[in-house]
């Protein structure tokens, strides 16, 4: 029996990234409802949002879904109390140190799953007792750490003894089966996604991704310590340009106010910042959160039995 489906009352051991402003409650049901499980972005969105899209979600599905809460949104310490309140299963969180909210969200029974980018970090979240740990590479897209997948996944499983989701590279079955032989028992995605019909975002945004080559994607924000991968675009261009001449962070962050939204909302190509992996060039068109669920676990056999390492 794999370890996260049954921690988590799924059918496939897969986890929806929670991407702001992309994974609401009409993503997070449609990935629930093909069984995995679906989660809502906490992003810098208020509690009252964030309630109101637990509960629109829960009329969407009766599969469980769960919240991602973002460390770095000034609203974070208000979602990690509504997630209680409106009984949330699961939370996973990303882009920080979840310490302070896991002895109340175990003392409620919920399954804390924080994503980590480093061994140390997975160390300390075991000991504080959480349920078990995303591992994400840098070729995720977001923000990110600075460890590649490949080398990070087995490290992580060496040093922990709770279960191991993979995130970060994963676009088709070979990464599922990749990861599961680096030691992980379950994958998170995010940019196959995104790419998705029932995604609620601009057309622009998914055609990128459908139109994305291997080397499209490029790190903006080294500079001040908060790298974000990105699919190139003249924005992005500009920035990692503007890094480059040591141009100050607050003239950058002129640049990138609203650019998310931008890019999820208005779909503007140029000035937009659409978020995105590695793995965008391997996503070559748009498909249902059901058919990307499939197409990444019903050949996992076949791929295994064909393996022929020696
Ligand atoms: O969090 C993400 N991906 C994200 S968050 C985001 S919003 C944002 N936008 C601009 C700048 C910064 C954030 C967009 N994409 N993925 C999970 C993730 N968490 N990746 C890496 C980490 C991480 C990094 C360092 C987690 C913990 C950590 O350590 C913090 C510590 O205190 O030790």
């Amino acid at each position: 029996m794999n370890p996260i489906t049954s921690l988590l009352h799924i059918q496939y051991p897969i986890i929806q990234g929670g991407m702001a402003h992309i994974a609401t409650h009409e993503l997070a049901a449609a990935v629930s409802n093909a069984g995995g499980l679906g989660l809502i972005a906490g992003g810098a969105e208020t509690k009252e949002t964030i309630r109101e899209r637990i509960r629109l979600c829960k009329q969407l599905t009766n599969q469980p879904f769960g919240v991602n809460i973002m460390l770095m949104s000034p609203y974070a310490s208000d979602l990690a109390d509504v997630v209680i309140e409106e009984g949330v299963p699961v939370v996973t969180t990303g882009a920080g140190n979840p310490g302070p909210f896991v002895p109340k969200w175990k003392a409620a029974g919920i399954k804390v799953i924080p994503v980590v980018a480093s061994v140390a970090l997975a160390k300390r979240m075991e000991r504080l007792g959480v349920d078990a740990l995303i591992c994400e590479g840098m070729e995720a897209g977001g923000h990110i750490g600075e460890i590649t997948s490949f080398a990070l996944i087995p490290q992580i499983v060496d040093a922990v003894a709770i279960p191991v989701i993979a995130a970060g590279g994963i676009g088709d079955a070979r990464g599922v089966l990749a990861a599961f032989a680096l030691g992980a028992k379950g994958i998170q995605a995010g940019t196959i996604f995104v790419a998705s019909v029932e995604a609620p975002i601009h057309d622009n945004y998914k055609k990128m991704i459908v139109d994305a080559k291997d080397i499209d994607t490029i790190v903006t924000g080294r500079s001040s310590g908060a790298p974000v991968r990105v699919l190139k675009n003249p924005m992005a261009r500009e920035y990692v340009q503007m890094e480059k001449d040591h141009i100050p962070l607050m003239e950058l962050e002129k640049l990138t106010i609203g650019s998310l939204r931008r890019a999820v909302s208005d779909g503007d190509i140029e000035r937009g910042s659409f978020m995105a992996g590695q793995v965008a060039g391997l996503v070559k068109e748009i498909r249902s959160c059901e058919t990307i669920i499939r197409d990444l676990f019903d050949p996992i056999e076949t791929l295994r039995g064909n393996l022929e390492v020696l």
